[in-house]
């Protein structure tokens, strides 16, 4: 049996006194019966951190680099994540592939370097509404799938995979529970090729969760749990996905 996990990704949003509030409410919202996360920007990690003494709640950032130290101006190494306590790294999300063009491989090494700091990747994958109509979903989740799972090697077992469809992501559509859980069948057959662990392994759904669909999709076979953008922005809303999981 896997534990459901559901993080969320505040994505470019917050304040300090936003934050104090969400995560206080929060605080005060658990425990649930999930493992549960906030990916949140790098400025307010430390914070989050001392927000967070005495919670169950673990935290994290949403990009790293793919490099271990040095002349990266703007980077933010894995190491340093690692340092302040991160559990989790969200990496290739589509918004970083599409607007910093960020490839398959280059996820692939950032996944790896958040491993050997023994920082957890989410490693986010998923297709275009243009790829979808066009019958590619399956070929492109298991080609941006495969680079990772080739550079990992047999540590891939230790990544957390999010299949987030970009059709659906911050629109308001949602891929209904049945498209959500083939697309992660598939994902799950492909780690099974690649490593033992693919059944504990965490596959989570994203792209605009809800309170109010939250727990269909995490009903499926497949769906372990969800990355959440704009719906953890709110203790109460990102509360209600928690319970759901
Ligand atoms: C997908 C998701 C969180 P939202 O990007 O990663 O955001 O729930 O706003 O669609």
């Amino acid at each position: 049996m896997r534990r459901k996990l559901v993080v969320g990704n505040w994505k470019m949003h917050g304040s300090r006194a936003a934050n104090a509030q969400l995560l206080a409410g929060l605080k005060e919202a658990g425990p649930w019966n999930a493992d549960v996360a906030v990916c949140v920007p790098f400025p307010y990690i430390a914070e989050t951190a001392l927000a967070l003494t005495g919670s169950a709640i673990a935290y994290g950032a949403q990009d790293c680099s793919a490099h271990e130290q040095g002349a990266y101006t703007g980077e933010v190494s894995s190491a340093m994540l690692s340092d302040i306590g991160c559990r989790y790294v969200i990496v290739g999300h589509s918004e970083r592939r599409s607007y910093h063009a960020e490839s398959d491989q280059l996820v692939a090494d950032k996944a790896k370097a958040a491993l050997a700091h023994g920082v957890t990747p989410i490693v986010c994958v998923g297709e275009t509404r243009a790829e979808r109509e066009a019958g590619q979903t399956e070929s492109v989740v298991k080609r941006q799938l495969a680079a990772v799972i080739h550079t990992l090697g047999h540590c891939c077992g230790e990544m957390v995979v999010a299949y987030e469809p970009v059709w659906a992501i911050g629109t308001g559509l949602t891929a209904t529970p049945a498209q959500a859980q083939a697309v992660h069948a598939v994902l799950r057959a492909q780690l099974h090729a690649a490593t033992d662990r693919s059944g504990v392994m965490r596959i989570l759904y994203g792209g605009s969760v809800k309170a109010d669909n939250a727990a269909e999709l995490f009903a499926q076979a497949d769906i372990d749990g969800g990355l959440i953008g704009g719906a953890s922005l709110k203790a109460g809303g990102f509360s209600a996905i928690c319970r759901a999981a």
